[in-house]
């Protein structure tokens, strides 16, 4: 079994209903073993659009990397169909953070996500539930990437215990 750490993402609709339901559609098929608090954060990147909510969960599967992202992009699609605005950004973001401490490294899967220690919204939820962790690619832990960030975009606590 392995042990995998997803970051959350939704500036949707009901974003905390929309993570929720995230949650329930991967607890069906991995076991979901923790969930972060849930944080309100800025964009970053395209900054033009709503403000997120965030949150990192670990699940343990027997699933392969190819077949955890296979079932986030199910869930982005499943989720996806909830849209405000067609065309518009996803309602849900569901993204593979870490798979044990390997390093994939191809066009259309990387692990770790290249830019998960440039990105306060996923390292301050990821911290709270896998702070000793140490990134594969970096040999450091999580805490230590989250306090050395240099992005400054805004990351606040939200929600303490959302998902139940
Ligand atoms: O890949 C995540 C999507 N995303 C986010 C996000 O989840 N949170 C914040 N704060 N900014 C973001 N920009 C992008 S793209």
């Amino acid at each position: 079994m392995a042990k995998v750490y997803l970051g959350l993402g939704a500036n949707l609709g009901d974003r905390t209903a929309n993570l929720v339901a995230a949650l329930r559609m991967l607890g069906r098929q991995a076991s979901i073993v923790r969930v972060s608090p849930l944080y309100e954060t800025e964009p970053v990147g395209y900054v033009d659009q709503p403000w997120f909510l965030n949150a990192a969960c670990e699940i343990v599967t027997d699933k392969t990397p190819r077949e955890v992202l296979a079932l986030a992009n199910a869930v982005e699609a499943e989720l996806g169909r909830i849209r405000d605005v067609r065309y518009g950004p996803r309602t849900v973001d569901v993204d593979i953070l870490l798979y044990d401490d390997l390093v994939v490294d191809e066009p259309d899967l990387q692990i770790p996500h290249p830019r998960m220690t440039e990105r306060p919204f996923v390292l301050v939820p990821l911290a709270d539930i896998a702070g000793d962790v140490v990134h594969p690619g970096l040999q450091k832990t999580i805490n230590t990437e989250r306090d050395a960030v240099d992005d400054k975009s805004a990351v606040r606590l939200w929600k303490d215990d959302w998902y139940v």
